[in-house]
């Protein structure tokens, strides 16, 4: 009887680990060498899947402007400590839905006539979890346009030819407080099912 109550909540956990998602949160305050170029980024992400990635840029030049994740959050320098794009596959410089890019290739934003840039980006291939996560590294915002590759500049394979660095931030956590998952919380709650399936079974042994 109570291994069947027990067999029960196992099967409880197990649709609840397939049911429920864990949504997490990093933030980003841009800066640079020119106090009117600041903005506020959000990432934001369930489980394993796309990210979201949106706030405000303010003080830009009418436009567009390369914006990327850099592979290191070290603003010690400004933002020339920030590195490279973030491209642990070693891959060309690319758009967005380009299948060969950076990880840290998010294209361009576009500042209006007021100097404002409105970040709406969704993507697949940055994640906030995993070996290849870029919490901790950075985001960098450009003085000019990236070419996606396609200028045909000595850097636009390298860097999209998009020309200084304006504004920087570190990628980071904003929630959850209590531990960063690395990975999906379906996993880790299936995982925990699995604890307990071992635990009624060494009880039906020992009884
Ligand atoms: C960024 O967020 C801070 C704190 O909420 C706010 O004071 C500031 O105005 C924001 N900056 C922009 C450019 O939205
Ligand atoms: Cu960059
Ligand atoms: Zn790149």
């Amino acid at each position: 009887m109570i291994a069947k109550s027990l067999l029960v909540g196992f099967v409880a956990l197990c649709a609840l680990g397939v049911a429920s998602s864990q949504l997490i949160q990093a933030i980003v305050s841009l800066k640079g060498d020119n106090p009117y170029i600041v903005g506020n980024i959000t990432l934001s992400q369930s489980d394993n899947g796309p990210v979201a990635i949106w706030g405000k840029i303010t003080g830009l030049r009418t436009g567009k402007h390369g914006f990327h994740i850099h592979e290191k959050g070290d603003i010690t320098g400004g933002c020339g400590s920030t590195g490279s794009h973030y491209n642990p596959h070693k891959k060309p410089h690319g758009a967005l839905t380009d299948a060969d890019r950076h990880i840290g290739d998010l294209g361009n934003i576009n500042a209006s006539p007021d100097g404002v840039a409105l970040v709406s980006i969704t993507d697949s291939v940055i994640s906030l979890r995993g070996p290849h996560s870029i919490l901790g590294r950075s985001i960098v915002v450009h003085a000019d346009a990236d070419d996606l590759g396609k200028g045909g500049f000595q850097d636009s394979l390298t860097t999209g030819h998009a020309g200084g660095r304006l504004a920087c931030g570190v990628i980071g956590i904003l929630t959850p407080l209590e531990s960063w998952p690395t990975e999906s919380s379906a996993v880790s709650l299936s995982s925990g099912a699995i604890t307990l399936l071992i635990t009624v079974i060494m009880q039906r042994l020992l009884h």
